[in-house]
């Protein structure tokens, strides 16, 4: 460990503290990163913690049969709301491999195909209401609308419930409840430990607040669905019918209520990021826009309702999303640690159960593997010759291994359809005053982001 840089002002008990922002550890870690090299290490009240973004590290981390997930820090603060649910669940813990067993067939191509439909239906309520906005000649505001086009698809698709996001001028108090919980778990990490109580005293009563909120709402969701009856096989009636093919087992009321709530938040607002962050950067580049809504045009032609393979065949369209994620990947860090005592990278000593963060904001922009412009934006690397001779394990925005995200298929489905009808229909302009700002809440949001749109074609 003595061996790993560390920033060079260390203070007694407070740790690395100087120059940061408890609002922005990831971005604070960032510039760490580019002052220390490809594996260093923060102190934080008397709390030592590994980043690790080279490409070589980050790579072998992903090796299997000596790391796996760790669940700690940003994760482990987590478990209050969503604890044993897939995402939180401890590698050893039996509700982890039942869970994923028992839902992994609700994220089949199959079942994608039966979820398009419905994307379609919520997609038309955001072109609905930007119609509105250009018409009047408003800014939109890209994020709260992202968050509330992708609320209501995990909503409606996984669970048959309409949060009414479109109807509201202000988030669902679901959404406000969320980002508090996400804010507070975030803030747990840049307090020291013992302190914690006494130090978030008020914040700790609104968490409690917002936990009991989300608990409620979904309880009623879940009470809905067992009065009803039946709900077409949605991710909801998995877990309430499905049992374990194997073992016949199924969820736990309780263990169900933590899958909910995990799914409406992991199933949302990284996605939300990762749209609102593609229309920043489409709106910086008209030439990729016009490029992408070629393709758009070329592969849908009139069709008022693409299907389903007809959204996969935006292959343009997809890199635009694959390069906004790889320079800001929305769930920017997850934890690996040792399976058995080993060595990382041949340089690094490490014992059963060390572990230490992939920083993969950073991992996305090592120049080794992305060239001296990595910090540009450009979808061709993501054409299949450029990233075929790219070294494996080197663009991980959903993560790596058993624990990876089972919502990715999901998410880049949802994503890129949007992104074809908003292409489609609009022409997107920047806010010339607009400079890039990035919040943090454990995941990544362009702050502040607004567009003006303009009419583009005749909706069909
Ligand atoms: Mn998702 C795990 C990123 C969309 C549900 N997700 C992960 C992990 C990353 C991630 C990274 C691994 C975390 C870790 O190792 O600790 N997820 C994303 C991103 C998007 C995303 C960047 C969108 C873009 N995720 C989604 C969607 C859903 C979802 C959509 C659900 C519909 N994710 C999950 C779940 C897990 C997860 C559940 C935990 C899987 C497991 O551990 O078995």
């Amino acid at each position: 460990l003595h061996r790993i840089p560390h920033p060079p002002r260390r203070l007694p008990l407070l740790g690395d503290v100087l120059g940061v922002d408890r609002r922005t550890p990831l971005q604070d870690s960032m510039r760490f990163a580019r002052q220390l090299g490809p594996v260093f290490r923060r102190r934080a009240f008397g709390n030592e913690f590994v980043f690790v973004w080279g490409a070589r590290q980050a790579a072998d981390m992903a090796d299997e049969t000596r790391f796996a997930k760790h669940v700690g820090l940003g994760v482990a603060n987590l478990r209050p709301i969503a604890g044993d649910g897939l995402f939180t669940a401890y590698n050893h813990e039996p509700n982890w491999q039942l869970a994923h067993d028992v839902l992994a067939p609700g994220f089949s191509r199959e079942a994608m195909e039966g979820y398009h439909a419905m994307m379609l239906s919520v997609a038309g309520r955001l072109t609905g209401h930007w119609d509105r906005e250009l018409a009047a000649g408003r800014w939109v505001d890209v994020p709260g609308d992202m968050t509330k086009l992708t609320l209501e698809t995990i909503a409606r698709t996984g669970f048959g419930h309409d949060f009414g996001s479109f109807e509201r001028d202000r988030p669902h108090p679901f959404v406000t409840a969320m980002i508090g919980t996400l804010t507070y778990a975030q803030r747990l990490n840049s307090v020291p430990g013992p302190l914690a109580p006494l130090l978030l005293r008020q914040a700790a009563r609104r968490n409690a607040a917002d936990i009991s909120f989300l608990n409620r709402t979904v309880d009623d969701l879940v009470a809905e669905r067992r009065a009803s009856g039946r709900g077409d096989g949605d991710l909801l009636d998995r877990m309430l019918e499905t049992a374990h093919p194997e073992t016949g087992e199924r969820l736990s009321a309780e263990n169900v209520r933590r899958q909910v709530i995990t799914f409406l938040v992991a199933g949302h607002e990284t996605t939300s990021g990762a749209l609102s962050f593609a229309l920043h950067y489409l709106a910086l580049h008209p030439e990729i826009a016009a490029r992408a809504a070629a393709e758009v045009d070329r592969v849908w032609g009139d069709t008022p309702a693409p299907d389903y393979d007809q959204v996969a065949k935006l292959r343009y369209v997809r890199r635009v999303l694959d390069e906004s994620l790889r320079l800001w990947p929305t769930a920017p860090a997850f934890a690996r640690e040792a399976r058995v005592d080993t060595v990382l990278a041949g340089d690094h000593p490490m014992r059963r159960g060390a572990w230490a963060l992939v920083l993969t904001p950073m991992l996305h922009r090592d120049p080794e593997v992305w060239g001296p412009d990595a910090e540009g934006f450009d979808p061709d690397r993501f054409e299949p010759r450029a990233a075929r001779g790219r070294a494996p394990h080197t663009f991980k925005p959903f993560g790596t291994g058993a624990r990876a995200c089972i919502g990715r298929q999901f998410a880049l489905h949802e994503a890129t359809l949007v992104l074809g009808l908003l292409l489609r229909r609009y022409g997107l302009a920047a806010d010339p005053e607009y400079r890039l700002r990035v919040t943090e809440r454990l995941t990544l949001m362009p702050d502040g982001l607004r567009l003006r749109l303009e009419r583009r074609r005749p909706a069909p």
